[in-house]
């Protein structure tokens, strides 16, 4: 993509960071369109006919990151359909404006896409300890129906967090892109904080 034409957020933090709520609170007052790479994926997997349907179920249940081609295939043909189907109006000069949730979370994902997709712009960057992400992701395992959200998969996600992810975040640190954002505090409160950081940098 065009990055003239397309604008790109990255938004990153640990497993239960809170990157979908403020996304999708974020998407009501902005005009960007979120995808998540966790939801395409288990989309993905529940499709009916998909080739890679045990594969990812598999990577998930395990919390590692399923191989980088198929994820980011999944976000490039969904980019397309929302600059396909939303072309113009309501998209700022018809530019494509997109909140990328839980993607790149290691570092081949990452040089990969910024050459052969587009650069982002920003990496928002969810920090917050280790029980505070325990205590979420418990609390929403009670009714997710999430097949990660069981204290063995939480602990190898946190593990393949440290690993895999927190060196992107480093990568993009050392480019100036990250704006970190304790979130540890309310919705409410992380909110706000998200809000005056999209601001800034896209003011
Ligand atoms: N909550 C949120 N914010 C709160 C706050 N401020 N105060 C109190 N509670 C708060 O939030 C989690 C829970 O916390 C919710 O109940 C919420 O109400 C509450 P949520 O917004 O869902 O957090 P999020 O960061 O989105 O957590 P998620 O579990 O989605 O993060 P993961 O990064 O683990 O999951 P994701 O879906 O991104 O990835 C899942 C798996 O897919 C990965 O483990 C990996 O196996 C695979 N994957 C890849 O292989 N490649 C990829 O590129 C991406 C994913
Ligand atoms: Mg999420």
């Amino acid at each position: 993509f065009d990055d003239k034409k397309v604008t790109v957020i990255f938004v990153l933090g640990g497993p239960g960071a809170g990157k979908g709520t403020q996304c999708a609170k974020l998407v009501e007052d902005f005009n960007f369109c979120h995808l998540s790479a966790g939801d395409l994926l288990r989309a993905e997997q529940n499709r009916e006919g998909s080739q890679y349907g045990k594969l990812i179920q598999t990577y998930i249940r395990e919390g590692t990151i399923v191989p980088m081609e198929i994820t980011i295939k999944l976000l490039e043909n969904a980019m397309g359909d929302a600059l396909g189907s939303k072309t113009g109006e309501g998209w700022g000069e018809g530019r494509g404006r997109f909140l990328i949730d839980g993607f790149p979370r290691k570092m081949d994902q990452a040089v990969k896409f910024d050459e052969s997709v587009c650069l982002s712009s920003l990496v928002i960057f969810y920090s917050t300890t280790e029980e505070v992400l325990l205590e979420r992701l418990t609390e929403r395992g009670k009714t997710s129906g999430r097949e990660d959200d069981n204290i063995e998969s939480i602990k190898k996600r946190f593990r393949t967090y440290q690993n895999d992810t927190m060196p992107v975040i480093e990568y993009y640190s050392a480019q100036g892109k990250v704006a970190e954002i304790d979130s540890s505090p309310s919705i409410e409160e992380v909110f706000k904080k998200s809000t005056g950081v999209i601001k800034e940098v896209f003011a």
